[in-house]
């Protein structure tokens, strides 16, 4: 996945009512739903282990270091859906001592390669990348029904690209998937990969993983087309967001971080 930048995710904390606001209009349900939903539990599940969690979100300097206000995004994220978050002072193995010293029951943490959930008590671990493939499926399933014997085009075959794939044919869709370097598509059979992306406009259902950013134009849309899309930078044009937003679901980090938490409740 794309690394984030601060200035694309310092808003996510002040704007998570509005967020939400916009995620229940366009999925008739909220961000803990979704969670929920993701992982195949109830709800309450989540707000039962809100009661009793406690959170620590460890900020990561090893690497290119720290993206500001990422964990503090992380958790505003987790403290949306009621949970008790603390962001140590402390980083990396430093800050998970401190998140130990403060009896946090999960710790969520990310490098430049893995973003993830940790449960040691459980022995349970969160992948980002599997959560963001699991959230975005199940959103596009909110917004246009069962998946099951429809063609789903998957733009983008890297690691979260790969999981959905997996997924959706665990859910007997019927995948087919576009990448820029047709290298990545060979091992495909042929009926699974999409040559040209002007054909786009022929399938309904999209899920964006793409990390190019403004490529999609308006004649590649199908005209009753809806987009799960955790690909950034966002795969339409801003303005070509703005006319078609309300058939699109994106966000930077908001649906994976609360799918990694439905996990860890599971
Ligand atoms: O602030 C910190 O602790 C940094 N070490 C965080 C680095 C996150 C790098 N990964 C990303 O920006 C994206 C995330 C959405 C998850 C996967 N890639």
């Amino acid at each position: 996945m794309t690394r984030l930048k601060e200035d694309w995710i310092r808003d996510i904390e002040m704007g998570m009512k509005e967020y939400e606001r916009e995620l229940v209009g366009k999925t008739g349900i909220t961000l803990l739903d979704l969670a929920a939903k993701s992982n195949g539990i109830h709800p309450d599940r989540i707000r039962e282990a809100a009661k009793s969690y406690k959170v620590a979100a460890v900020p990561v300097k090893a690497g290119e270091g720290v993206i500001g206000t990422f964990s503090q995004s992380v958790a505003a994220i987790l403290h949306h859906l009621g949970f008790q978050v603390i962001i140590t002072e402390s980083t990396d193995v430093d800050g998970i001592y401190e998140a130990w010293q403060s009896k946090a029951h999960c710790i969520f943490l990310a490098d430049d390669q893995r973003f993830l959930g940790i449960h040691p008590s459980k022995n349970q671990i969160s992948d980002n990348n599997i959560a963001t493939a699991k959230g975005y499926i199940t959103a596009l399933e909110q917004v246009a029904g069962s998946l099951a014997r429809r063609k789903v085009l998957v733009l983008g075959y890297g690691l979260v690209g790969k999981r959905m794939v997996r997924l959706l044919l665990e859910k007997e869709a019927q995948p087919v998937v576009y990448d820029i370097d047709p290298v990545k598509t060979a091992d495909l059979a042929p009926d699974m990969v999409l040559k040209d992306r002007e054909s786009m406009k022929d399938y309904p259902l999209l899920l964006d993983v793409t990390n190019q950013g403004g490529w999609v134009c308006e004649e590649m849309l199908h005209p009753e087309f809806w987009m799960a899309a955790p690909g950034v930078p966002l795969s339409l044009s801003d303005e070509l967001y703005r006319k078609y937003e309300h058939r699109v679901i994106h966000d930077l980090l908001q649906i994976g971080t609360a799918v990694m938490m439905g996990e860890l409740c599971k």
